[in-house]
């Protein structure tokens, strides 16, 4: 009862809000642009209206931004995100807002418009916007979003907003194609030829003595974390994801793809020199490093432009990094001392039968439904929404009641560090277990996966734990979320390394769809490019409405790999047909495409290549 009051006087807060704001109007036509970001390469960025970097937007808490998204590509189908965005409305309930296709709505097609128009309700800092089609927004279809906030709780003098992000020279769809591959059967992921400062390499922003700015940092990479830090200078952290902190000084920043962190920086009394603003690629995230890549970058903070760029500056270790897990809202917002219902997730990343590695949730890997899953849950008959059934297996659907304490819990059974995103809710970090990469003996070796243990949880729980929309799970280790299911929609939860989502590391939350269908109507818009795409506008994940069980024709997750067949087994193979094709691929110089190769005549020799294994062991 209290939640649902709360609920009715945050709604009554959003009405007094709406009147207020403003709206901001931008028409954006998708397209190919020639830029050379990184000095070293001229490649294709995806830009809007034919600018590259696309223009930083600016707002103001309670404003309406309408965005009118053409898809200008000749042959990709596309959609944008807000990423941080709850679209929590008073009257109109706006989750065909939130931008992932065949989730909320259907991807928009060469030619058409999709028209994204909310109003940003109680919301504040430092946001982004970004494709969320293939990996499109690595290849920079992505811009800062960023909500003023006349009552913010510090004070500066200036903002900066920085965007820091990885560089890849080939297009997303070719590092793709290569990266979910049988020929990369342990799923090492592409390695980015740069990391950009603001877009660009060597980049630089000027500062006056004693002068106090707020810099807004953005990871808007796809796959690689980064340190940040500036010599003889101190960063206080007072907004994450959106979400005001208590102030929490530190020289050294760590960011995932999709993090945000504001900071204040004090600057220098004198102009006598400048100092090096340091961007440090994540090197663990690696699964090898090329002898040519830079991975420390140096950006400028310039003083003064007579005097000499500031050198390269070094700190001796990244143990200092500031933990998320130890900030504190300001909002002083008590922990949910109790939950109503537990999703457990095991993340494991592993190869199916096509050969190719994915990535897991629980055994599951994403695949995307034929028809959004916000259209089967408006459309399906009263009875049937809040069965999980109509959703389809291979979407991992958990149906959440209104109102309930949701506790999320992700045990990481791989070795890498992934940044998981919920969509349309930030969440508590209840739990955030450190690294298990090495084995607690310190002998070096690698570590078993340490998955949460109720009855014994490794950190004393917070009494006001940090909220946040992005959180990191680190190697082998777990997270415990909690959030209150308050804003009915379909919201997505996934990994934001953009590669591990292209490899199905994702679950949907199907939040209060008897809510949600009282209050979310399609526009005429969404129905549009619905009808454009050949996508039914009802039906379950099949498409089919006679029966509603009916899943014919349900796109899947290939079959398992053949039985006694393990990685090693996999990769002792693909080492000798590599070796077999070099020769011939080196004349033919175009990659190993997936066409080409005959799937029957693989498994046969991969029989006869693990017999013949079998026997000689
Ligand atoms: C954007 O497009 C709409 C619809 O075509 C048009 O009415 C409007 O004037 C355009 N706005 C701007 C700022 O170009
Ligand atoms: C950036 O700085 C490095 C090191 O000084 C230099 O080699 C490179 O050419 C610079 N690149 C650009 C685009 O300025
Ligand atoms: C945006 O939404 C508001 C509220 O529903 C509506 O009045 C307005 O016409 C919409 N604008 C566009 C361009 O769709
Ligand atoms: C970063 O780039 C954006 C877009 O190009 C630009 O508007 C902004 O001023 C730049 N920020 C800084 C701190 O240089
Ligand atoms: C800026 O640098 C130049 C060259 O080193 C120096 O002569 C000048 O005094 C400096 N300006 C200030 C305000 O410190
Ligand atoms: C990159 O920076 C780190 C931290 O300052 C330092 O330990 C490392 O040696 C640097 N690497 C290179 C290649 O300069
Ligand atoms: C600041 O963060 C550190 C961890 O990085 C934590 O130990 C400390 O308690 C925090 N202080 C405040 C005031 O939040
Ligand atoms: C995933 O599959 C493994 C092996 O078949 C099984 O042991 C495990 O229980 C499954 N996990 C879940 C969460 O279903
Ligand atoms: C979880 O912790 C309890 C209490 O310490 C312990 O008895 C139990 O064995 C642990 N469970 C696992 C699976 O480790
Ligand atoms: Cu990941």
């Amino acid at each position: 009862m209290i939640r649902v009051l709360t609920f009715l006087a945050d709604l009554f807060l959003l009405t007094q809000l709406v009147i207020a704001g403003q709206t901001h109007e931008f028409n954006f036509t998708t397209g190919w642009v020639s830029r050379n970001p990184d000095g070293m390469q001229e490649r294709m960025m995806i830009g809007f209206n034919g600018e590259w970097p696309i223009p930083e937007i600016h707002v103001n808490k309670g404003d309406r931004l309408i965005v009118r998204l053409t898809n200008g590509f000749e042959d990709l189908p596309t959609s944008l995100h807000f990423h941080g965005f709850f679209h929590r409305q008073a009257d109109e309930n706006m989750n065909q807002m939130d931008g992932p296709p065949l989730v909320t709505q259907c991807p928009i097609m060469p030619g058409d418009t999709y028209v994204y128009n909310f109003t940003i309700v109680n919301q504040v800092g430092t946001y982004w916007i970004h494709s969320h089609s293939g990996a499109q927004y690595t290849d920079g279809m992505r811009t800062a979003l960023i909500v003023h906030d006349e009552d913010e709780p510090f004070e500066y003098d200036e903002e900066k907003v920085i965007q820091i992000g990885d560089h890849y020279h080939k297009p997303y769809y070719q590092v793709m194609d290569e990266f979910l591959n049988r020929y990369n059967p342990t799923g090492a992921e592409p390695i980015p030829q740069n990391i950009l400062f603001n877009n660009t390499v060597n980049g630089s922003i000027s500062f006056d003595p004693d002068t106090v700015y707020l810099l807004r940092f953005i990871n808007v990479g796809n796959f690689i974390a980064q340190y940040v830090y500036l010599e003889d200078h101190y960063f206080t952290i007072v907004e994450v994801d959106g979400v005001y902190v208590k102030h929490n000084t530190t020289s050294l920043l760590y960011l995932s793809p999709g993090q945000r962190m504001s900071v204040l920086v004090k600057s220098q009394p004198h102009a006598d020199k400048n100092y090096a603003l340091m961007q440090i690629m994540d090197e663990t995230m690696l699964d090898s490093v090329p002898t040519d890549l830079v991975l420390n970058r140096t950006n400028q903070v310039v003083y003064n432009y007579s005097a000499p760029a500031a050198n390269e500056y070094f700190i001796d270790s990244f143990e200092e990094v500031t933990n998320d897990f130890y900030l504190t809202p300001f909002s002083e917002r008590e922990l949910l001392s109790e939950y109503d219902y537990q999703i457990s997730l095991d993340i494991k990343m592993d190869n199916l039968g096509d050969g190719k590695n994915y990535a897991f949730f629980n055994n599951i890997t994403y695949v995307a439904p034929k028809i959004p899953t916000l259209v089967t849950a408006l459309s399906a008959p009263e009875k049937l929404a809040k069965n999980p059934a109509i959703y389809g297996d291979n979407i991992n659907p958990f149906v959440l009641e209104y109102g309930e304490v949701i506790e999320v819990v992700l045990n990481n059974y791989d070795d890498g560090r992934h940044p998981f995103h919920l969509h349309g809710h930030n969440f508590q970090i209840v739990q955030k277990s450190p690294s298990f990469l090495e084995s607690s003996s310190g002998s070096g070796e690698s570590g078993e996966p340490v998955p949460y243990n109720e009855s014994a949880p490794l950190m004393p729980y917070p009494e006001m734990p940090m909220e946040r929309d992005t959180v990191v799970v680190e190697p082998n280790g777990h997270v415990v979320l909690r959030f209150v299911a308050d804003n009915p929609g379909i919201w997505i939860f996934h990994c934001h390394v953009d590669w591990h989502l292209e490899q199905g590391l994702a679950a949907i939350f199907i939040e209060a769809p008897l809510v949600l269908r009282e209050k979310e109507v399609l526009t005429e818009n969404f129905q549009q490019i619905c009808s454009a795409g050949k996508f039914p506008l009802s039906g379950n994940a099949a498409g089919h409405e006679d029966d509603w069980f009916n899943m014919a024709g349900l796109p899947r997750q290939p079959k398992p790999l053949p039985k006694g067949f393990t990685l090693k087994g996999y990769i002792a193979f693909v080492v000798s047909c590599l070796v077999g094709l070099w020769g011939l691929l080196t004349i033919v110089q175009y990659g190993m495409s997936e066409s080409t190769q005959n799937d029957k005549a693989m498994y046969e020799n991969l029989h006869k290549l693990l017999q013949e294994a079998g026997d000689s062991n």
